[in-house]
């Protein structure tokens, strides 16, 4: 019996795969699925042993948004007290690289939740959309924000003004998913990817995450600046000695930092 009652979560080769678990509800999101995996997101961070994060859905939808039932009676002063689902946020704020594996639905919250991974892996047959402004709302877990960074102006409001889904090609020419792949090797083309990280220096690979990050928040110069001193600090470790060694000597680099 797991002890979570919306996930299923593992841990294998230094990943910890998160699995949204709610299949009668297309993996909506609603607050017991957020604390249940921000808290075990969270714990994965922090852990010396995981060196990436895989988050999946099921093959019909990764998440087919925020769990319309939930909110539907909500009122504004509940809604602003409760700050609702502000706790995203800490999921978006990992230092940990995380890799979404998408089959199916990814809509509303779900597309939002794919896009605070750092890379998504979708099959053919995904489908992404902010259909909030069908319900009367707007995107409210980062689309308007992380979408426009993503895929510029013109798609973004597309998407978020019409409510119309694009497939998983569209998604990858606009530039909102990594790579596409046939559906039954969405999830292993993932784990190979959240495991090739997770093999890399990890104070290497989260400094890689926060300088491409970075450049979400910053003016250019500010940006390079922070890239070029995280470059700087990481010869004061181990890693950096082994790797460049190991490229001279022609062999595979056995890294320190984990
Ligand atoms: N919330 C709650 N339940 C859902 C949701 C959802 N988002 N999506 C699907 N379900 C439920 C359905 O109600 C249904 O349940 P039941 O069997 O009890 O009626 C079950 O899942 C299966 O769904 P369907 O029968 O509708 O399946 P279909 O294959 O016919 O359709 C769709 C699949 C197209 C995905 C359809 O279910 C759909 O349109 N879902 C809603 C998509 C949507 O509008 N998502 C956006 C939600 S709003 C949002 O995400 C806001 C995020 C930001 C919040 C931030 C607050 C600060």
């Amino acid at each position: 019996m797991s002890e979570y009652s919306t996930i299923v979560v593992s841990t294998d080769n230094r990943v910890g795969t998160i699995q949204l678990n709610r299949p009668k509800a297309l993996n909506a999101l609603n607050q017991e699925l957020m604390e249940e995996v921000v808290s075990v997101a969270v714990e994965f961070d922090a852990d010396p042993n995981i060196g990436s994060l895989l988050i999946t859905g099921s093959e019909k939808a990764f998440a087919a948004g925020a769990d319309i039932k939930e909110m539907a009676d909500q009122d504004y002063p509940g809604m602003y007290a409760s700050d609702w689902f502000r706790r995203w946020e800490d999921l978006a704020n990992l230092r940990t690289p995380v890799v979404a594996a998408v089959n199916g639905y990814a809509l509303g919250g779900g597309c939002e939740l794919a896009m605070m991974a750092d890379v998504i892996i979708a099959g053919e047959s995904a489908t992404f959309g902010q259909p909030e402004i069908n319900l009367g709302v707007i995107p409210g877990m980062g689309g308007s924000q992380r979408l426009t960074r993503s895929v510029g102006k013109a798609k973004a409001m597309d998407m978020v003004l019409t409510g119309r889904f694009i497939g998983a090609e569209e998604a990858e020419r606009i530039g909102l998913v990594s790579r596409v792949v046939p559906d039954d090797q969405t999830l292993s083309e993932a784990r190979k990817a959240a495991e090739l990280i997770a093999a890399k220096s990890k104070p290497a690979a989260q400094m890689a995450k926060e300088a491409v990050s970075a450049s979400f928040e910053t003016t250019l110069q500010q940006g390079t600046r922070l890239e070029r001193r995280l470059f700087h600090s990481l010869f004061s470790l181990a890693d950096q000695k082994e790797g460049m060694s190991a490229f001279t000597e022609k062999r595979d680099p056995e890294w320190k930092h984990r």
